[in-house]
């Protein structure tokens, strides 16, 4: 058998906040019994999402399809203010899982409103954590950038009286540049006392840093919608990996991509349980004579606490 060295990258995985946010569904479940709704996925990933429908989750995209009379959970990437509003209005039971790490980057754009200064936020348009971010002022309040180039040509009212939040699961070096562009041309914009990119998103990338250069082929186990899974693809390419795959599960491989793979790099976005990435060594242990090594950045000690509704 043809030999694989497999660098296996770590902290990799579940965060704190999808731990949170999933056993939460868990315990509302349990709670209140099925069904229980939850407004879009729980967390970007489908063989979550799966295995919570099957012990009685409901997902549905808008509030609107919940009916009044079921609890409805709100998934880690945060909503717009005006969904428990919604909620409220229809006295319906509903508990929030938006990560604590969102919801500090809510509370820090509510204070720079508060405090009169405009307000400007580094993310991709239409990803449901910007789309609740945006949604905590008034609209029009939040103007998102996207590139550098929007840093660039972005004109703003009171440049002395402007600030900055972001995203918590983009590029680390990406926003890096956009954030230098921004205080070049506006020197004063207050930015976040503690970064808003989160401990997790952070060392997922370092690790991948670590682990891909030299690597033949990096496969990042997670979703194509995972805004912080296809950045550690990026961060391998960029780090000097020969090539960097996402995929959902190991059923995505193509083999043919291993031909003449000898180290061949694994991680796992934040929301990518390890049971797939059990199966992927595996399926490689099949087909190849596998030596393992871990590259490991940091160890991981977050926890958060489930919201007080569920405590009783
Ligand atoms: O924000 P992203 O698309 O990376 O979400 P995810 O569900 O893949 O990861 C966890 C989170 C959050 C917020
Ligand atoms: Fe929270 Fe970061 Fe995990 Fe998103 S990736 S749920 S912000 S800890």
């Amino acid at each position: 058998m043809q030999s694989l060295t497999i660098r296996l990258s770590a902290p990799r995985g579940f965060c704190a906040g999808v731990d949170r946010a999933i056993q939460i569904v868990e315990e509302a479940l349990t709670k209140w019994g099925p069904p229980v709704y939850v407004r879009h996925e729980i967390v970007h990933n489908a063989h979550v999402v799966e295995g919570l429908k099957a012990k009685g989750a409901v997902f549905v995209e808008e509030l609107h399809e919940c009916p009044d009379d079921r609890p409805v959970i709100f998934s880690a990437h945060g909503v717009p203010k005006s969904v428990p509003a919604e909620a409220a209005s229809r006295e319906m039971i509903y508990v929030d899982a938006t990560c604590p790490l969102v919801s500090k980057v809510h509370v820090e754009a509510q204070k720079h409103a508060d405090a009169g200064r405009d307000i400007l936020l580094i993310g991709h348009a239409g990803h449901p954590e910007v789309v609740g971010t945006m949604g905590q002022l008034p609209d029009g309040t939040i103007r998102l950038i996207e590139t550098p180039q929007d840093a660039e040509t972005i004109s703003v009212e009171n440049p002395d009286n402007l600030a900055f939040v972001t995203q918590t699961t983009l590029s680390v070096d990406d926003t890096a540049e956009v954030i230098g562009v921004l205080q070049r041309r506006f020197p004063s914009i207050s930015a976040p006392h503690k970064e808003d990119i989160c401990y997790a998103t952070t060392n997922r990338q370092e690790a991948v840093k670590a682990m891909a250069e030299g690597a033949d082929l990096v496969l990042v186990i997670g979703a194509e919608n995972s805004s912080n899974s296809k950045r550690l693809v990026d961060v391998a390419l960029r780090s000097g990996a020969k090539a960097a795959r996402l995929i959902a599960s190991v059923d995505f491989v193509d083999w043919c991509w291993l031909e003449g793979v000898s180290t061949l790099g694994i991680t796992a976005g934040a929301s990518a349980p390890e049971i797939l990435v059990d199966d992927l060594i595996d399926a490689c242990r099949e087909r190849f004579d596998v030596s393992m090594e871990e590259i490991r950045v940091t160890d991981e000690h977050v926890t958060f606490k489930l919201p007080r509704i569920l405590a009783i």
